[in-house]
């Protein structure tokens, strides 16, 4: 049996008595005593990984360095998120951090050395960790759902933006750190910014690189939602359990067509919308669905194509 953190939160006057079980937040070496039933597996130093009734969820665990993203954790991360998507188990990934951030972007000091710059420069970085990272989220097949418990610098910001849908903690934060630093948005952002809350404030967000608040965050469209701190793993909990019984096919196919919509004319759209629809009808939770409806009881989903 491995313990839990309960809710341990680093943050001055934020730790927390034990939760009830289900919504432990998991912290490597932080000991509550506090038993949980879920199957914990944890891949490695810097991923935790939980699973427990069609929910995976994946901590990221650097605390004491803000979660922030070592080619360590992008290996542990992309194996959690893979498993994941193959696990016909698992119906909605749930990623968050451990401590007081959600994650500070790049470990500066990982790619800070002097001969860095020659072995593995800030463009090969992105190709070869960042940028499978943001493509893996966003055609994962399952929904992903931010839990951004703290700041998200950087990065760290993009990598939050890129699920499906991300709740944030009203005193976590969200900063493109690029700019204080003389690099350029990456990690999608300058993908996900101005489709998500126009140019105007995009070119804002990416020029001053000043942090901006979660309540702010929702209030542009930012994000999904901002929730109380004490009330952020209840509500993700809850909505991840919601998603682990929807129709995860459809779900699917939703975020393939929301996806193609950025790219595609309307007709093209269309066409896209009506070949979607014809897998989604086919599949035997659109029966059930349709059954569920006309018979007057709540639907079973199984989430499967066929
Ligand atoms: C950190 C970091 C960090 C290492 C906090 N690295 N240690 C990808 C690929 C290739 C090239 C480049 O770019 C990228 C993408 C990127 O993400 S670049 C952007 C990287 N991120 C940033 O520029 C943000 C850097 N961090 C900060 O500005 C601050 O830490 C924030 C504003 C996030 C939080 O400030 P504080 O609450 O005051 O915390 P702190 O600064 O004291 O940090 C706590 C510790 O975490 C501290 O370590 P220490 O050992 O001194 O206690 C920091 O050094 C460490 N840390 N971010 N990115």
């Amino acid at each position: 049996m491995l313990r839990c953190g309960g809710t341990i939160d680093n943050r001055p006057g934020h730790s927390k008595p034990p939760a009830p079980i289900r919504s432990c937040r998991l912290a490597a070496g932080l000991e509550c005593g506090h038993e949980i039933e879920e199957d914990i597996h944890v891949s490695g130093k810097t991923v935790l990984i939980a699973q427990e009734g069609g929910v995976t969820r994946l901590t990221l665990n650097r605390p004491d360095k803000l979660n922030a993203f070592t080619l360590g954790m992008h290996a542990e991360l992309r194996a959690g998120l893979e498993a994941a998507a193959t696990d016909p188990q698992c119906r909605v990934v749930v990623l968050t951090g451990a401590g007081r951030a959600f994650s500070a972007g790049q470990d500066l000091a990982e790619i800070g050395g002097p001969t860095d710059a020659a072995t593995d420069d800030a463009g090969s970085r992105l190709e070869k960790a960042y940028n499978p990272l943001i493509k893996l989220i966003a055609t994962l097949e399952k929904p992903v759902i931010c839990s951004v418990n703290g700041i998200a610098a950087g990065a760290g910001a993009n990598v939050a933006l890129a699920c499906d849908l991300v709740y944030a903690a009203r005193s976590a934060s969200f900063l493109q750190a690029f700019a204080r630093i003389g690099l350029v948005p990456d990690a999608g952002g300058t993908w996900a910014l101005p489709r998500l809350v126009g140019a105007a404030r995009a070119r804002g967000l990416a020029m001053l690189a000043e942090s901006l608040p979660a309540a702010q965050a929702e209030a542009w469209g930012l994000i999904w939602k901002c929730v109380d701190d004490d009330k952020l793993a209840a509500e993700v909990a809850a909505v991840a359990g919601k998603l682990a019984t929807a129709p995860t096919y459809a779900l699917a196919l939703a975020k393939r067509a929301l996806a193609a919509s950025s790219t595609n004319t309307l007709a093209q759209q269309l066409d896209l919308e009506r070949d979607l629809q014809k897998l989604a009808g086919a599949s035997p939770d659109a029966r059930e669905g349709i059954a569920a409806f006309l018979e007057k009881r709540a639907p079973k989903y199984t989430g499967s194509k066929t």
